[in-house]
């Protein structure tokens, strides 16, 4: 009778450490998926929708553009306007996100229309930036980044056309900055 309820204190003693080990290593693995691995302690990226221009041929009315941030999964994260700054914690670099776009303010393109990304860029803080002039005096993407010191990557947009070696095709129609060491107080 001893031996019988000892043996069965052992097997719910074993079952509820097996559940215990089972509940860490379930936190442990949610806590991984939350926090994207980090070189530098902090978490996550901060995303700046630096600056952005697109227009109508050679008129000059400038495009409003929001952009829409989704992870892979393509589950919606946030929508930026030009100038807003945003912090994901769960990813770590730009090439782990997805975006699209939508074009309000021009009288070629229907207001909120979805424009499709025709072309984009992905540089890391070494890599050159691409000496492109903005399409009819557009301000090119070096303009842009002027009074910018530091990140590390930039994303940068083309929406007008695919073909490299037009004059529209200037890869600032969105410009997006990527900092890898945000902080909330920024
Ligand atoms: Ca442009």
């Amino acid at each position: 009778m001893v031996t019988k309820l000892h043996k069965s204190m052992k097997k719910i003693g074993f079952t509820l450490g097996c559940a215990l080990i089972l509940g860490n290593l379930t936190v442990f693995l949610a806590a991984k998926n939350v926090f994207a691995n980090s070189i530098n302690g902090n978490f996550g990226l901060e995303l700046y929708y630096r600056d952005s221009a697109f227009q109508c041929g050679s008129d000059p009315t400038q495009a409003d553009i929001k952009v829409n941030v989704y992870d892979k999964s393509n589950n919606l994260l946030t929508t930026m306007s030009k100038g807003d700054k945003h912090i994901i914690y769960s990813f770590d670099s730009a090439d782990d996100l997805k975006f699209t776009y939508n074009v309000y303010n021009l009288s070629c393109i229907s207001n909120a229309s979805l424009r499709p990304e025709l072309g984009s860029m992905l540089l890391d803080s070494n890599d050159s930036i691409p000496n492109i002039e903005g399409f009819s005096k557009q301000s090119s993407i070096t303009d842009m980044l002027v009074g910018l010191n530091s990140y590390e990557e930039l994303y940068l947009v083309e929406l007008g056309t695919s073909n490299i070696s037009s004059s529209a095709y200037d890869l600032q129609d969105v410009v997006l900055v990527v900092d890898n060491n945000p902080s909330p107080s920024d």
